[in-house]
């Protein structure tokens, strides 16, 4: 059985953890992962908090199991679920999309585990400092919201300036995606991609269909213009607002054509509108399971990869 740090410090049976997903990481996804043995996830997003709070009350009532709130720091709501977390007396804490600082007290003192996503190893060195007790460190491989380092890059150097456990994300979704993410120093990953196909995802249809379809060219990254670069499956929708950014077409006009595009994505499928994220290994996901199996699988598999790879790749030593 693969354990690490980070296995003990959240009582989980397996180092995974689902990413947050807007509009996708809900209550029956969370919990099927927890379930699995992995830590599940809610996405807040930009959900109001009585929204956040229903789905987390609806999760405890699924699994037993340790799952956490992923807190959107860009969201206007992301003060009222900051508290709520605390009053629900939610597990763990995942935040994105912003610095956490002034909130980690708080969360400590009601004895949450917080673990941020950090794009930088100053962010991480500032995380350790405030009191986070594992950082994810997320490449920009990964879907939705993204910084410049690659996982490859970012991942050792952020293990070598904290001391606290961290998390892999971005680019992993196999056995050698997460042994490659152990050897570069982490003690689990998050894992987001493969879990937009997963049997209890909510995700549109035509959305999963569009993961098991896409190659490795298969997305792309929009809003670098105005500061929030988005990892998404190209469309019709990327193109337009890619043209718009060529045109200079200015902050407020891409904002205004954005907004609503996750949701129009996840819930309707739609092309025209919605803003697919995903990450860029995509082309990797090839088929709709539950995610217990995803996590399982997973896992297993790493632990054969692990014991074996050296021989099977013909790779000798010494
Ligand atoms: O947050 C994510 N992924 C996301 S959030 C999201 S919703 C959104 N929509 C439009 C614009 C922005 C977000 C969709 N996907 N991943 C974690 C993540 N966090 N990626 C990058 C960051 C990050 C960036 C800057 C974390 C901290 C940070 O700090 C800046 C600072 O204030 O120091």
């Amino acid at each position: 059985m693969l354990k690490t740090k980070l296995t003990e410090l959240l009582g989980i049976e397996y180092p995974i953890f689902q990413g947050g997903m807007s509009w996708i990481a809900d209550a029956k996804l969370a919990a099927a992962v927890s379930e699995g043995g992995g830590l599940g996830i809610i996405a807040a997003s930009n959900a109001p908090v009585e929204v956040v709070r229903e789905m987390v009350r609806e999760t405890k009532s699924l699994t037993d199991k340790p799952f956490g709130v992923n807190i959107m720091l860009m969201s206007d709501n992301a003060p009222a679920v900051a508290q709520m977390v605390i009053d629900e007396q939610v597990a763990v804490v995942t935040t994105g999309a912003g610095n956490p600082g002034k909130y980690i007290e708080g969360w400590k003192a009601a004895g949450i585990k917080v673990i941020p996503v950090v794009p930088t190893v100053a962010l991480a060195r500032r995380m350790e400092r405030a009191g986070a007790d594992a950082v994810i460190a997320e490449g920009t491989e990964a879907g939705g919201h993204i910084g410049e380092l690659t996982t490859m890059a970012l991942v050792p150097q952020v293990a070598d300036a904290v001391n606290i456990p961290v998390i892999a994300a971005g680019g992993i979704a196999d056995a050698r995606g997460v042994s490659a993410a152990l050897m570069l120093g982490a003690e689990g990953v998050q894992l987001g991609t493969i879990f937009i196909c997963a049997q209890e995802s909510p995700a549109h249809p035509d959305y999963k269909q569009l993961v098991l379809d896409a190659k490795d060219t298969d997305t792309v990254v929009t809003g670098r213009a105005n500061g929030h670069p988005v990892r998404s499956l190209k469309n019709k929708f990327t193109r337009r607002i890619l043209e718009m950014e060529k045109a200079d077409a200015g902050f407020e006009a891409i904002e205004n054509a954005t907004v609503g595009s996750y949701r129009k994505a996840v819930q309707d499928g739609n092309m025209e509108e919605g803003t697919f994220m995903s990450g860029q290994i995509a082309g990797m996901v090839k088929e709709i399971q539950p995610a217990a199996k995803i996590v399982g699988d997973l896992m297993a598999s790493t632990e054969e990869y692990l014991k074996t790879f050296t021989e099977k790749r013909g790779i000798t030593l010494g």
